[in-house]
């Protein structure tokens, strides 16, 4: 098995596999890799997208302020753990005047297409809606048109065009708290219209797979490997104490990604540590990037712990392909 897409990473984050731990991902031992206080006035640093920039990281952050508004800031890294994120937020700059003024922004993903860094966020225009822009420096932010009508959350773009297309995994809610979400695929001709929408993957009904019976939604870029194209993406399942947010892994085909080769029936993530279970919102890991190393089929991933902190964990092209698999629903 291996990546195909992406570049050799050999400083990304890293920790083994802890003696005896058998889990398809583990966790950095150093976490939270960012508490409350990433900038002035934070209240929240969580569901957050890192990418690799120069010779180091930089990356898109949800910092909600003390205030309790949900924006996103620029932050810069020379080893993906340590993170100083600016204390403005992301100014944009191109759009037209009517998409760019914004009621909120909020979990970004970030994505390496074109040899540009676009970043696709949910978006406060009448509602949430996916946001676009792209960025070379980290410093000016190009907007573009939002993807849809409201209401959608959690806009991916694929790291490469296929069959000619742009791609982007969604999923369709509410302008609320969404008791419901499947994953949709979307293309594009030029990152401006977006339409030929397919349907990948929905919640599971029943007692199968109960950890994502109530919304599902794409969490970072899809990773590009020979197997087909690996998803990481969160489940949520309905309680009596109210939403829970794991992590489950999925399979789609190269060519066709709206067609699933496999999804894991069991989660590969989930709130277990007191960091994940407690905090402004409690129960949630929420995945929003992923380094990858072409060379060693390293995976970092970086998710966000209760609305409140930042998390990394770890696993393999692999672990996580064999694992996704082996425990397919
Ligand atoms: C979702 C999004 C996420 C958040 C999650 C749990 O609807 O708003 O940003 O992490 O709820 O509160």
């Amino acid at each position: 098995m291996q990546i195909i897409s992406g570049t050799a990473l050999p400083n990304m984050p890293w920790e083994d596999r802890p003696a005896g731990n058998t889990e398809p991902v583990w966790r950095f031992s150093g976490n939270p890799i960012i508490g409350r206080n990433g900038n002035k006035r934070s209240n929240s640093v969580f569901n957050s997208a890192v990418v690799p920039f120069g010779d180091g990281y930089a990356g898109v952050f949800r910092c909600d302020s003390r205030s309790i508004s949900m924006d996103l800031f620029a932050g810069f890294s020379k080893d993906g753990i340590h993170w100083t994120i600016d204390d403005e937020p992301i100014h944009l700059v191109g759009a037209d005047p009517e998409i760019g003024r914004y009621e909120y922004r909020y979990d970004a993903r970030i994505t390496c297409l074109d040899g540009k860094y676009y970043v696709s966020w949910c978006n406060g225009y009448h509602g949430p809606t996916i946001g676009i822009a792209w960025t070379e420096d980290f410093k000016t932010f190009h907007q573009l048109e939002n993807a849809f009508l409201p209401f959608n959350r959690n806009g991916v773009l694929f790291p490469r065009k296929i069959q000619g297309k742009y791609m982007m995994l969604s999923r369709p809610s509410d302008n609320g708290h969404t008791p419901f979400g499947d994953i949709f695929l979307s293309e594009s001709p030029d990152l401006d219209f977006w339409g030929h929408h397919r349907y990948v993957f929905g919640t599971v009904p029943g007692n199968d797979s109960a950890w994502q019976a109530t919304k599902v939604g794409p969490g970072p870029a899809p990773i590009e490997t020979d197997e087909g194209w690996l998803l990481i993406y969160h489940g949520v399942i309905t309680t009596c104490n109210g939403f829970v947010y794991r992590v489950g892994s999925a399979l789609l085909d190269l060519d066709q990604p709206w067609k699933v080769i496999a999804r894991t029936k069991d989660y590969i993530l989930a709130p277990w540590e007191i960091y994940e279970c407690v905090g402004d919102v409690p129960n949630v890991t929420f995945p929003c990037a992923a380094l990858t190393d072409k060379d060693t089929g390293r995976i970092a991933i970086y998710y966000g712990c209760a609305d409140t902190v930042t998390g990394l964990a770890f696993t393999t092209i692999n672990d996580l392909v064999t694992y996704t698999r082996e425990h397919a629903l």
